[in-house]
């Protein structure tokens, strides 16, 4: 079995402790072996970055944008390699893993072209003879702490813009998913990134997360995950006076309006609530629906929810992979239990038995659900939605705002009227009309409000806002 490595200043570290890299689908056939990073080399991977630096931010404009567009061109060369490892290590469908990796590949295209367009402002200043100057520059060196759920596209939309405006990246992935960072780290390395501008170092987020963020070298924070851990993460970032950028939980609304077309409706309830196993911050967890259609929707969902195939992630008719983990799988059985007490009634939420042993779970709809039940109102992570009663729009819109949460929510209708009304007055980052509450293009911002986010939203030119900070030069001349 291939035993995979951090990479340190051009080099490919061993570690004393390994772990095994499980495969959700199979338990008997493990990914890889991971060797496990000390806290030790985690301070090396910054050093080696805070060395490198200076000389990448300094290097010409083509150099670095012909880098990028050859770690685009290295990932899609790899591309099927790529999506089997992340389907093995991740869960996903082989499609999803697929359209995951393009969207790795389209992000750093993406941003070798930002490198360009990094420009700057010039103003009169108000005394007479003075020109006042506004100008970006890199952060430093940033960590980048990334989930399970998008094995690499979050890791390519944090170090895309990183690498893009100058700065040096540690890139620390989750411990459940660490084989496809290792194959990123190889395309970057392979790309021509000069030795300490991309490291990663593997292992656990108490020790190498903690690392980081106690490391007076390291001037910016970008992590996606869960809520409480991104608590934490504030506080140590803030401690270290570090600048800070979080991706978190969502509990994201749908909502079905009575002239909704249903076919739309279910189909996006279907695969923003469901698909990549639920597994998305921005998974429609609520279905808000108004009664002239609740009937025909939720029949209708429900019969598809059933004859849904979940399976052997790399099984050409699974349409749903496994839970990606055993941690995950036990929560959202405890959801599931949750529901059952909660809920009208459900349907699903069963273990699965297939012919190899994997963390395979149904689907779970909990019908008739009080907005202030906590399954209505806690994220899950996984795939259980729940639907909930609105007597009309208006009572939709403010059970859909009614949540700590604020990152994604949707509408399903044919009026104009509700349509715009609800762009207007949702209270998410994201506002999807006729369109699931997940799935987002790649050249445009990602983020939310209330506890789903923290800092400058992510992608598209606005992820410049985090990874540069900006200098006012006065000059008299
Ligand atoms: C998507 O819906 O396409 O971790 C992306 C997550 C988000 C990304 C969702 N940061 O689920």
């Amino acid at each position: 079995m291939q035993t995979i490595k951090s990479l340190i200043d051009g080099q490919w570290c061993e570690a004393t402790e390994h772990t095994e890299n499980i495969n959700p689908s199979d338990l008997s056939d493990p990914v890889c072996r991971v060797a496990n990073a000390s806290a030790g080399l985690a301070r090396q991977a910054v050093e080696a970055a805070k060395r490198a630096q200076p000389g990448w931010a300094a290097t010409g404009l083509q150099a670095r944008a012909q880098i990028l567009k050859d770690i685009s061109r290295g990932i899609l060369t790899r591309s099927h390699e790529l999506a089997q490892i992340l389907a093995k290590e991740q869960g996903k469908t082989l499609p999803e893993a697929r359209g995951e990796v393009q969207r790795a590949a389209d992000i750093f295209d993406y941003f070798a072209g930002e490198v360009y367009r990094l420009g700057g402002e010039l103003f009169q200043s108000v005394r007479p003879g003075v020109e006042v100057e506004i100008s970006r520059e890199p952060l430093g060196v940033v960590a980048l702490i990334t989930p399970w759920n998008f094995p690499i596209a979050i890791p390519a939309w944090k170090s895309a813009p990183a690498l893009a405006f100058g700065n040096a990246v540690v890139l620390k992935p989750s411990e459940f998913t660490p084989a496809t960072a290792f194959l990123l780290a190889e395309i970057i390395k392979d790309a021509g990134v000069p030795d300490g501008v991309f490291n990663l170092v593997l292992g656990t987020g108490a020790e190498i997360g903690q690392t980081l963020l106690e490391h007076p070298s390291v001037s910016g924070v970008s992590f996606t995950g869960s809520s409480a851990t991104g608590r934490k993460i504030a506080a140590a970032a803030i401690a270290g006076n570090k600048k800070l950028q979080m991706e978190m939980g969502g509990k994201n609304a749908m909502i079905v309006l009575d002239d909704a077309d249903l076919d739309i409706a279910v189909f996006c309830a279907l695969d923003g609530a469901f698909y990549s196993t639920g597994q998305r911050c921005t998974a429609s967890s609520r279905l808000i629906v108004t009664p002239g259609i609740y009937e025909r929707f939720s029949q209708q969902l429900s019969d598809k929810i059933l004859a849904l195939n979940i399976g052997h992630a790399l099984d050409d008719k699974s349409q749903i992979g496994p839970v990606s983990n055993y941690p995950q799988l036990e929560k959202n059985l405890s959801y599931v239990e949750l529901a059952r007490k909660e809920a009208g009634s459900i349907i699903g939420g069963e273990r699965l038995q297939r012919a190899s042993e994997g963390y395979y779970l149904q689907p779970c709809l909990a019908l008739d659900v009080d907005p202030q039940a906590r399954i209505a109102r806690e994220e899950v992570f996984g795939p259980l939605a729940c639907i909930l009663r609105a007597r009309d729009y208006e009572q939709a819109l403010a059970i859909s705002n009614d949540t700590e949460y604020g990152l994604s929510s949707g509408i399903c209708t044919q009026s104009l009227k509700y349509a715009t009304h609800f762009r207007r007055n949702t209270q998410s980052g994201l506002a999807m009309v006729n369109m699931p509450t997940s799935g987002v293009d790649f050249h445009v911002p990602f983020g939310g409000r209330g506890a789903s986010s923290y800092g400058s939203s992510e992608q598209g030119h606005y992820a410049r806002d985090f990874f540069t900070c900006v200098k006012t030069s006065y000059i008299r001349s």
